[in-house]
């Protein structure tokens, strides 16, 4: 069978009436040049000085990683000059990031985490990158962070790369799901996993329980009932994963079922959670509707909710249908 790349595929998706505008596949596919220079950097590590702090923080108010910093780089410097984007928006900038003067302007945003789960990197636990592309409202020439503040419904593509043993691009265009590994001998993602799909029900939860005291009603009782295990209400036996790194996750996830929670916690009450909507939550709710998933804020779906702010953070309870279904029950019947 001949190897399907992702520049063949997105070209014969675009060959298909109206699935992928020529603009965005060319977008898509820049995004992944630069996740495979992302790829080959966090491969290195130690061999290139590169992990370990940048001594400078973010808008999070989190220490930047070395890495953090140069896959931001590799993703604005990859994008700026293609012609496909009219601003890019960063989990580590704290402002949109403006198309240069010298480049001509396209009519989509780009928003990315360049390494989420970057706290992972020192010591060699899969990391990803994790994208999202809405298009720029008509007649704006200078996005300000307004035109960012679309709900997730809004997006054309969504994706995310986890540099893991493979590394793999996966990514939605809204015609479902598609997974790519980088053969690195030729330095191209092939496709390998066609029209991914979440399994409705699963027997695997992550979640930090670390958290479990500072967690409201609805968490403490789901998880409860799922540590009851066999002689519990739901009368079966559940296993636990939290790698603390939300690609990496989400991919085991999308690959053999689970559910993911980063639930609001009463350590920062002002908080609606950990997560970032716009380039956290968006994306990968996005990516888990396509596979036949689900994914709330715990009370509505979270591609429905409309950002007030570019690092809006929100709860995610996001994966297999039974379960998420199960807990945003619990949170509405509270
Ligand atoms: P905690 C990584 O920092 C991240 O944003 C997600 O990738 C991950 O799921 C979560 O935070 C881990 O958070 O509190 O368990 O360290």
């Amino acid at each position: 069978m001949s190897r399907i790349t992702l520049s063949r595929f997105l070209i014969e998706q675009q060959r298909k009436a109206g699935t992928l505008p020529p603009e965005l596949r060319l977008l898509i596919e820049t995004v992944g040049r630069a996740c495979k220079a992302i790829s080959y950097s966090v491969n290195k590590g130690a061999l290139a000085g590169i992990l370990g702090e940048a001594g400078t923080g973010n808008i999070q108010g989190e220490a930047q990683k070395k890495l953090d910093v140069i896959a931001n780089d590799f993703l604005l410097d990859a994008n700026e000059w293609g012609g496909s984007l009219a601003a890019m928006a960063s989990e580590e900038m704290e402002l949109p990031y403006h198309i240069p003067g010298e480049y001509p302007k396209g009519e989509y945003l780009l928003m990315f985490d360049p390494l989420d789960g970057s706290s992972n990197i020192d010591v060699n636990i899969s990391v990803g990158t994790i994208f999202s592309i809405l298009r720029c409202p008509e007649g704006i020439d200078h996005p300000t962070q307004e035109a960012f503040l679309q709900p997730g419904t809004k997006q054309v593509a969504a994706g995310y790369t986890v540099y893991g043993p493979q590394t793999m691009l996966v990514l939605t265009f809204g015609s479902g799901v598609h997974g790519f590994t980088l053969d690195r001998e030729h330095g191209s993602f092939v496709l390998t996993h066609s029209d991914m799909q979440v399994p409705e029900s699963t027997q695997e939860f992550a979640i930090n329980m670390s958290n479990m005291r500072h967690w409201e009603a609805p968490v403490k009782r789901y998880v409860d009932e799922m540590l009851a295990g066999k002689t519990g209400p739901l009368g079966k036996d559940y296993n636990m994963r939290w790698v603390a790194s939300m690609v990496a996750e989400v991919h085991r996830i999308i690959t053999r079922g689970g559910i993911f929670m980063y639930p609001k916690d009463a350590r920062d009450p002002d908080k609606a959670g950990k997560l970032r909507i716009m380039y956290e939550g968006n994306p990968m709710a996005f990516i888990i509707e396509q596979a036949g998933g689900a994914a709330t804020n715990g009370y509505q779906r979270i591609l429905e909710i409309q950002p007030q702010g570019l690092h809006e953070r929100i709860a995610v309870f996001l994966g297999s249908k039974e379960e998420v279904e199960r807990i945003t029950r619990y949170h509405q019947e509270q």
